[in-house]
């Protein structure tokens, strides 16, 4: 059976990481079966982030790549009656969620000053306290350098709203009226969209992203109707 490698629970989330809840809700939405295991440190994991699986004697990471595994080896259920247009449509709508949203959510986590003292407390309290403050400002330090060699970083917090309300409206219209984002049935894409966006409005963490989404019905509706197809 596949070994699914996921972050401790925590924030009383499903998953504090939107890959490894992207990745979980793929696996139940296909019904591939699995067990997980709590890795706490992603350094040591193959790519040095999570999530990661192993399948027999094989260890693939990245979420993308793992679910382009299992769908070669396990068959694809969820592209069941999916033209190549519809395809093109997940996958940019995915590539915008991950690649350039993902980057709000992630100045709103973890760069947001207000979060820091829960974020130091509960994701580093594996940490010895007189370490704790220097290994968070050194990881923190670490994520602007990222953010600014990716080039996001190099704007205002205003600009990087305005890019993500940008992409919130692109998928609302996207999704119209329809429950999933490509029709009635959901996809590989919706497993996507239902990890970024569930981490966007998680409670621990408000932000203009979360407030975005409680005030819209197709965004807060399809959250729900993900997560209770995939978990229940
Ligand atoms: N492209 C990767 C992204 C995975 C990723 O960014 N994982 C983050 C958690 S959301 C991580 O493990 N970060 C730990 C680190 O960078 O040290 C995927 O789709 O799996």
């Amino acid at each position: 059976m596949i070994e699914f490698f996921k972050f401790p629970s925590a924030f009383g989330m499903r998953d504090a990481s939107p890959f490894v809840l992207k990745l979980e809700t793929y696996l139940r939405l296909a019904g591939v079966e699995y067990k997980t295991t709590e890795f706490g440190d992603p350094r040591k994991a193959p790519k040095g982030k999570l999530p990661f699986i192993k399948d027999g004697d094989k260890t693939i990471a990245d979420s993308s790549i793992i679910i382009s595994y299992l769908k070669d080896k396990y068959g694809d259920p969820l592209s069941k009656g999916l033209s190549a247009r519809q395809h093109a449509i997940g996958h940019a709508v995915k590539t915008m969620l991950e690649e350039r949203t993902y980057w709000a959510f992630f100045n709103t986590r973890w760069i947001d000053e207000k979060n820091h003292q829960l974020l130091k407390e509960t994701w580093f309290g594996v940490v010895p306290a007189l370490m704790r403050g220097f290994v968070f400002n050194k990881v923190i330090k670490d994520m602007k350098a990222g953010m600014r060699a990716h080039g996001i970083g190099r704007h205002t917090n205003g600009e990087i709203m305005e890019l993500a309300l940008s992409d919130f409206a692109v998928l609302e219209a996207v999704l119209g009226d329809k429950p999933y984002l490509l029709g009635d049935k959901p996809s590989e894409y919706d497993a996507s969209c239902y990890g970024l966006l569930a981490n966007m409005m998680a409670k621990p963490f408000p932000s203009y992203l979360s407030k975005y989404i409680e005030n819209s019905k197709t965004l807060s509706a399809y959250i729900t109707r993900v997560e209770k197809k995939a978990f229940g």
